[in-house]
């Protein structure tokens, strides 16, 4: 039997544009943005930093609901999602919110899908997006459908997925970037490599090398990529997009990050599975700071420019909690008039009376 495991695994090296130092160290990568979008992209990763953070303090005040943070994962999150265009289509995972908001979900909104009110889950006109899914790997298989769709309406746009690498360890990531290549969907899969599903880390889910070297019995294309590198990211799902429209089948994207905080604010407590050395191992590869360093070198950013942002996140926070705040509660004949178009005629009754009920 020939061997063929190693040669493929070793095709999979890391694909990297800055390195931790913020220095270019891939030239040719390098992708084509002008110093306005470089900015932007470093005002939003700092935004979502800032977000994360009140989104945590908030959370413990008891003022929102669900909630996965995502410090850590800025560069991962916000790259991919700056290569997108307005008409592609997000299957994100609960701890991708931030794509959402970039995409044009309304903060209040976000903070609605937290507490578990069905206004979070209404995407505006035109933000081309479903909520956040909570059953692991369910949206891979959409994604794959979403994309096939695209396709055959011969669309300038592509579904673009996110998970985690427990993920990719579940049965339905499988079938969708199969059945992705098979049909030649117009999709991206990414998988967030934080390397850990709550405390199993991610040696432990599988003996593969790579989670990008899975493309490959698909019969797609794979890459991984340094997830604390904005540009790689961004430059890495830019042209995964466009080979999906130009019609060369969907892409893997395996993003190497961390999540510096606990799994969610449910009560996990990552000190009793990670060790204070690797927490720190990760935080020197900060996407924030190794992309201030890079913009900084070009002379494109300054702190009195960070702190503007960060004022700005905190004052938008403040005024999008006030407005979660002041819309008003959801009543069960919501939850009845959003299930059905029509009332089935034996729930009819029972509409009535909660109608009734809620006058009061
Ligand atoms: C089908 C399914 N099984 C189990 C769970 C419970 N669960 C919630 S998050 C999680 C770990 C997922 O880890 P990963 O995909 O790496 O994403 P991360 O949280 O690290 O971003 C599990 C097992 C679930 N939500 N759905
Ligand atoms: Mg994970």
């Amino acid at each position: 039997m020939k061997r063929v495991l190693e040669n493929i695994e070793n095709q999979f090296e890391m694909f990297q544009i800055l390195n931790e130092k913020g220095e270019v160290v891939n030239e040719d990568a390098m992708p084509d943005l002008s110093d306005e979008d470089l900015k932007e992209i470093m005002r939003r990763m700092v935004y979502t930093r800032i977000l994360d953070q009140r989104s945590i303090a908030l959370n413990r005040q008891g003022r929102l609901g669900f909630y996965a943070p995502t410090a850590g994962q800025e560069a991962s999150q916000l790259g991919s999602q700056f290569a997108l265009d307005k008409a592609d289509f997000i299957l994100p995972g609960y701890r991708d919110v931030p794509q959402l908001i970039w995409q044009g979900l309304p903060l209040y909104q976000a903070f609605l899908f937290s507490r578990g009110h069905f206004k979070g889950n209404q995407m505006p006109e035109g933000v081309n997006a479903v909520s956040p899914q909570i059953i692991i790997g369910a949206q891979i298989t959409q994604a794959a459908g979403v994309g096939l769709g695209f396709k055959k309406r011969k669309e300038d746009a592509i579904a673009i997925t996110y998970t985690g690498d427990g993920g990719a360890s579940q049965g339905d990531f499988y079938e969708g970037i199969n059945f992705a290549g098979a049909f030649g969907a117009q999709a991206v899969f990414v998988v967030q490599n934080n390397q850990f599903a709550i405390s199993v880390p991610v040696d432990k889910q599988s003996a593969a090398q790579t989670i990008a070297q899975k493309a490959v019995a698909a019969g797609i294309e794979g890459i991984q990529v340094d997830g604390m590198d904005v540009l790689a990211v961004y430059a890495a799902t830019k042209e995964a997009r466009q080979r999906a429209v130009d019609g060369d089948g969907p892409t893997l994207i395996e993003t190497m990050t961390y999540r510096y905080g606990p799994h969610t604010m449910a009560g996990d407590d990552p000190t009793r599975y990670r060790t204070e050395d690797m927490d720190s191992d990760w935080e020197e590869k900060d996407p924030i700071v190794r992309f201030r360093k890079f913009l900084e070198s070009k002379d494109l950013w300054s702190e009195e420019e960070e702190n503007k942002v960060i004022e700005q996140a905190k004052e938008e926070v403040k005024a999008a909690i006030k407005e979660a705040d002041n819309t008003p509660k959801q009543k069960v004949t919501d939850l009845m008039e959003n299930m059905y178009e029509e009332m089935p005629s034996n729930l009819q009754e029972q509409y009535e009376e909660y109608k009734e009920k809620e006058s009061k």
